[in-house]
């Protein structure tokens, strides 16, 4: 038996008695097909490629360009792009040294809080774990030091990325082992763009797992006026496995997941994305989780899926969703403009996603007759409490459950109505006002106008329409 302390374990088996980007720029030699060494060499036979600006879209962009690119002058904030927004996190600082982007990345191990009561010892990047974006420019040069501060060796992948072989990170295949106490300089011109990701690319699974990844965004040095957003959202999806009470996560785990996050945490702790009525809004969603896929689901209004990791989707083959799958190691832009106000829930559609701490190694107690059966248990176990037998929906009883030390409840939190929102894990809301004083400032749950809400139906309402309760029949099909 798994000596794992479930969540649902503690339910079910009555532990409440426990206390506890493509576009080529313009370039000298700009598609005459050469190879990096800048010599030209001969096409495959019978293939004879057209130059330069003739060739079609695809073709043009499926490289990312020239191996051999002139770099092109760094772009900064708020003039050639508007920086991405990193909810919970935020984006790398840089320097400009002789023309070149320098970044450090700096690999450590970091107390990390998924939540006010669930921390664990991470591995992420500094001081963030999954939370650190990078964002650069189409055709910037960017130099990147990572220096290791971790106890073993790691190496950095440029995930997506048009590079060098040499700079592709892969620790024993293209580049030695960043070992411990190392820094080692990547240096590559930004060919493409896109929504790109980063991670380690040394012992994966385990590196990974401790929340060694993080999202790099390219934005297009020449953007078309589609580009422009209001809102540009970068969320990482991970899981983890960290077993209730422990302080670490566990990396061994390959399915059974407890912890599920958007930039390292989990709902209520993930940030709102606050945007005001009207707003374009792009969302780039990632996934460098273990396993699983995450269908993500936005409530209220339907998106078109904008970018893949691949390369943006032109217009004409861009298609309407309100679900996108991001699978793992893939990312996906998503577009919509927020016409509706409101407190939009955003969240992976597979159910057991939006549970904190769900072990799956427990009995199903749906629809067990509880009658009788804590008196019988309680003389062994004095606080003993089935649960379950009505489903996971356990509202405030989430609050005075008794917990073991670093664990977080299974739901999500109170909401405006008092009730609790059954929902955590990989949950966010993306909160939409007609007035907004800041976009850095949360404003709160959405005041509904009066006669908007879902309420309680009165009789009055009932009689007009014709239900008479009396005469309402189960299983007749329906009554009209
Ligand atoms: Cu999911």
């Amino acid at each position: 038996m798994s000596n794992k302390l479930s969540r649902r374990k503690i339910l079910g088996l009555g532990v409440a008695t426990i206390a506890g980007a493509a576009g080529l720029w313009p370039e000298e030699g700009h598609g005459t097909n050469r190879g990096s060494s800048g010599t030209a060499y001969e096409p495959f036979k019978g293939y004879n490629p057209p130059k330069s600006d003739s060739r079609p879209y695809w073709e043009k962009s499926y490289s990312g360009g020239p191996v051999n690119a002139t770099s092109l002058p760094p772009v900064l904030p708020g003039r050639g792009y508007k920086p991405v927004v990193v909810p919970n996190g935020g984006t790398l600082p840089f320097k400009i040294f002789d023309g070149v982007k320098v970044f450090h990345l700096i690999a450590e191990e970091v107390d990390h809080h998924f939540d006010s009561g669930l921390r664990a010892k991470c591995w992420g990047f500094n001081g963030r774990v999954n939370s650190t974006a990078i964002e650069a420019v189409e055709g910037e040069r960017v130099r990147i030091y990572v220096t290791n501060r971790l106890a073993v060796a790691t190496s950095i992948h440029w995930h997506g990325f048009n590079l060098p072989n040499g700079m592709d990170g892969v620790g024993g295949l293209t580049q030695p082992y960043i070992k411990a106490g190392e820094t080692v300089k990547y240096e590559f011109t930004l060919r493409q763009y896109g929504t790109q990701m980063f991670h380690s690319h040394h012992d994966e699974m385990t590196q990974m797992g401790m929340g060694m990844i993080g999202m790099f965004i390219i934005h297009p040095r020449n953007p078309t006026p589609e580009y422009h957003v209001d809102r540009d959202f970068s969320l990482m999806i991970s899981e983890w496995s960290i077993p209730a009470g422990t302080a670490r996560p566990n990396t061994l785990e390959m399915t059974d997941f407890n912890v599920l996050t958007i930039n390292g945490k989990v709902f209520p702790s993930t940030a709102p994305l606050l945007c005001k009525t009207g707003d374009k809004v792009r969302i780039r969603f990632g996934n460098l989780g273990a396993t699983d896929h995450h269908p993500m689901h936005l409530h209220g209004h339907h998106f078109r899926v904008t970018a893949t990791d691949g390369e943006e989707i032109p217009l004409s083959a861009q298609w309407p969703e309100t679900t996108v799958l991001v699978a793992v190691g893939q990312s996906r832009n998503i577009e919509f403009i927020t016409d509706a106000p409101g407190d939009w829930a955003l969240h992976c559609h597979m159910t057991h996603h939006v549970m904190n701490q769900m072990g799956h190694d427990f009995p199903n107690m749906v629809g067990i007759k509880r009658e009788g059966l804590d008196e019988k248990l309680r003389p062994l176990l004095p606080a003993y409490m089935t649960m379950g037998n009505t489903g996971m929906d356990m509202g405030k009883m989430a609050e005075v459950m008794p917990y073991p030390p670093n664990t977080i409840a299974m739901k999500g939190a109170p909401g405006p109505f008092g009730d609790y929102i059954s929902m955590g894990g990989l949950f966010t809301i993306v909160k939409v006002r007609d007035r907004l004083n800041s976009y850095d400032q949360d404003p709160g749950w959405y005041q509904h106008p009066p006669g908007t809400v879902a309420m309680k139906a009165s009789d009055a309402d009932l009689a007009r329409d014709g239900i008479d309760m009396k005469k309402v029949n189960t299983g007749d099909g329906g009554h009209f």
